[in-house]
């Protein structure tokens, strides 16, 4: 065979296509944490209304979820670490919203709840989804939570159970494994 006459891997023609590992859209069985900021509200209880449609909507039960409650996207981190060190969650789902003001806090907040959420879930080896929107204005917020640029709340969810889902298959592999 020539070089040229080979399976193309970028067109999508595998003569052995390689082992494949992706999550479903499937919420059923899973358990998930939400937290939730209490700052700007009015952003975030539309993102919550978006995550648990995305639960319910995959098979999943809104009624199963834990939702905690915050003050806001600062406090999120130590949340998440408490939750993940529970180990009764497929997944975490973090909903917030960060508003640009006229003083620097809010990078401070939204960079701190980024990294810490991050590092939170890493080390307890648990998806969390970043659902925190970092906006400029209230209306852009607004927009990202249900008004004209659909609902981050939603795929923040959705997310978290393709994640959990992917997690699960993977672990299930490695048991098959050893
Ligand atoms: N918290 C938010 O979730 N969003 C914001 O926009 C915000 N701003 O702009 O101040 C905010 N600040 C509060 C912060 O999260 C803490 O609750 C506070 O600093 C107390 O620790």
């Amino acid at each position: 065979m020539g070089l040229h006459s080979r399976p193309t891997y970028r067109e999508g023609n595998f003569d052995m296509p390689p082992r494949t590992f992706e999550g479903q859209l499937s919420a059923q069985g899973l358990r998930f944490a939400i937290v939730i900021s209490r700052f700007n509200s009015l952003v975030t209880e539309r993102l919550l209304g978006g995550a648990l449609d995305a639960i319910a909507r995959t098979g999943g039960d809104p009624q199963q979820v834990d939702l905690v409650r915050v003050p806001g996207s600062w406090e999120q981190p130590l949340v998440v670490k408490v939750l993940a060190a529970r180990k009764a969650y497929d997944a975490i789902i973090c909903l917030g919203a960060v508003i640009r003001g006229d003083t620097p806090h809010f990078d401070f907040v939204a960079s701190e709840a980024a990294k810490g959420i991050a590092m939170a879930a890493l080390a307890a080896d648990i998806p969390a989804s970043f659902g925190i929107l970092t906006c400029d204005s209230l209306e852009q917020a607004l927009d990202r939570a249900g008004a004209k640029s659909g609902n981050k709340g939603f795929d923040a969810a959705m997310t978290a159970i393709e994640m959990a889902d992917l997690v699960r298959r993977l672990r299930a592999d490695s048991h098959d494994a050893s």
